[in-house]
């Protein structure tokens, strides 16, 4: 029988990997079998936007944390793929941060040209994976929706690319049980709307936390109030926004924080991060981590060291995420077709241990994201994924960050260069605060439509 590799997830990474060998294949190389299987009718894990919280239509958890009206985050320059550029899928510059939906449309062009889709197996869950020493060989449980069908399969290797942006993880607060209002998570959260004219208190101080205030600021929030663990973002917030030390705790419509104010609130969205839970592991193979550059025990931060056919994607926090997944797909692919050679365990550690005391040293985010591509450069050095600037991706991160420090509702109408074909990005229609639809058909419209002129 042939190798053959179950891939668990058709989002960014688990589409890389497929991506990585139907590139060999294209160059002459024989691929093992492969089968990917994805819990939701479609692909594109987060960027792929569902309406649904809680269960699914099936009853599985609902993957998706994305929101209406998300715009990506970061320059989307610095996530291009080498081998699929902008230009490439869209024949046309645009600006830096597109929304979600263009995000989509790109990450579905590059897996659409390479005609992988027949790869992978929709509506099927992974429910479990065990190993067998004696036979070497995984067994991996799913259950297929669309048939109502439990069943087993046998793989040489696992490839876990199932996200770790999906199970909240969610925090109490003395209160929350009587609070007036609505208590939800980041993940639950989807129309910014919702929130018009509250007073929304965000608990935490990262992206989720910047972001959602900033979507809810937008959108028309009465006020926003962030509160941090550790420290604040920072950033120059309009009027209506006040950064505080952490809640202690809610009674009735007040909130009660560590410097002993309070304040009115109508909403609490826990901005608190996720878990990586991989309900579908045994304990012998199973990743455990919080959310950091350089989780232990994976060998080039992907081969399970105590059993490298075990493999997984994306598990680090992302700076850089579609190509670093490309970068790690590619070199796990030329591990698996016998390109490279993995050393001996002990090897593998001390490399992983060595990385890992780095990652301690850092002390802010340009050593953050400069150690991250550092870490990508490696990779792609190893095999034949294009190679491209790292350190003017790094440059671009550094500015972005500048940007963000300046004026942070409007690092969005910032353009960058592209490092993979040298196009000046170019200034979007309409300013992102004032840009209130963010479907595909109005980015990419020459002007506003005129409803939305007309409104403003
Ligand atoms: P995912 O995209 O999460 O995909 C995992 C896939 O695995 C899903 O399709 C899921 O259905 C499937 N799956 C999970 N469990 C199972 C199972 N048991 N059986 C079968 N299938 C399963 N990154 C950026 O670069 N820019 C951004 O602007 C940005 N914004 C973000 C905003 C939010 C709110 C969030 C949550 C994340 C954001 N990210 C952003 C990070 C984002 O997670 C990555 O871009 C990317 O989606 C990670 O890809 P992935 O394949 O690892 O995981
Ligand atoms: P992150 O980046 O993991 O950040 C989680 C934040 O939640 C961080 O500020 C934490 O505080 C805070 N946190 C976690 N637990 C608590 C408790 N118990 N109390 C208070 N604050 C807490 O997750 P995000 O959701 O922001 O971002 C994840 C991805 O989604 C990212 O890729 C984005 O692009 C979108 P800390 O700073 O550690 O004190």
């Amino acid at each position: 029988m042939s190798t053959r590799i179950a891939i668990i997830g058709a989002g960014p990474c688990g589409l890389a990997q497929l991506r990585a060998f139907q590139s060999a294949k294209a160059k002459g190389a024989e691929i093992p079998e492969l089968v990917c299987f994805e819990k939701q009718k479609d692909w594109g894990g987060m960027w792929n936007y569902t309406w649904r919280t809680g269960l699914d239509e099936n009853g599985e958890p609902v993957h998706g944390s994305m929101y209406r009206y998300l715009w990506s985050n970061g320059p989307k320059e610095c996530l291009e793929f080498a081998d699929y550029t902008f230009d490439e899928h869209f024949g046309r510059p645009m600006g830096s941060f597109p929304p979600r939906e263009v995000l989509w449309d790109y990450i579905k062009g590059r897996v659409e040209k390479a005609g992988v889709r027949d790869y992978i197996r929709f509506n099927t869950a992974v429910r479990h994976v065990s190993f067998d020493p004696a036979s070497q060989l995984f067994t991996v449980s799913v259950h297929d929706y669309t048939k109502n069908e439990t069943y087993s399969e046998t793989f040489d290797y696992v490839v876990c690319a199932s996200g770790h942006f999906s199970t909240p993880s969610v925090p109490y607060f003395p209160g929350f049980e009587s609070f007036a209002g609505r208590v939800l998570h980041a993940h639950d959260f989807r129309d910014a709307l919702e929130f018009k004219g509250k007073d929304v208190l965000i608990v935490g101080a990262s992206y989720s936390a910047e972001d959602i205030g900033s979507q809810c600021y937008k959108y028309g929030a009465r006020s926003i109030t962030s509160c941090y663990r550790n420290a604040p973002m920072g950033y120059k917030w309009p009027a209506n926004w006040e950064e505080k030390p952490l809640l202690k705790r809610v009674e009735g419509s007040t909130a009660y924080f560590a410097d002993g104010s309070h304040k009115h609130i109508d909403a609490v969205i826990l901005c608190t991060g996720y878990k990586h839970h991989f309900t579908f592991l045994p304990e012998e193979l199973c990743l455990k981590t919080d959310n950091r550059l350089w989780p232990l025990n994976l060998y080039k931060g992907v081969f399970w060291e105590d059993n490298p056919k075990m493999i997984y994607l994306g598990m680090q926090d992302q700076w850089y995420s579609f190509n670093m997944f490309d970068a790690q797909a590619w070199y796990v692919r030329d591990v698996l077709l016998g390109r490279i050679a993995l050393p001996s365990k002990e090897e593998m550690h001390a490399e992983d241990l060595a990385w890992r005391a780095e990652e301690e040293t850092l002390q802010n985010a340009q050593e953050m994201f400069e150690f991250q591509g550092k870490y990508i450069q490696q990779l792609i050095d190893a095999t034949d994924y294009p190679s491209f600037d790292i350190a003017a991706v790094n440059k671009t991160f550094l500015e972005w960050k500048h940007d963000k420090y300046e004026d942070i509702m409007g690092y969005r109408n910032k353009c960058h260069r592209s490092l993979m074909t040298g196009t000046m990005a170019t200034p979007h229609h309409t300013p992102w605060l004032e840009a209130l639809d963010d479907s595909m058909a109005a980015y990419l419209a020459e002007k506003p439509e005129a409803s939305l002129k007309a409104a403003s």
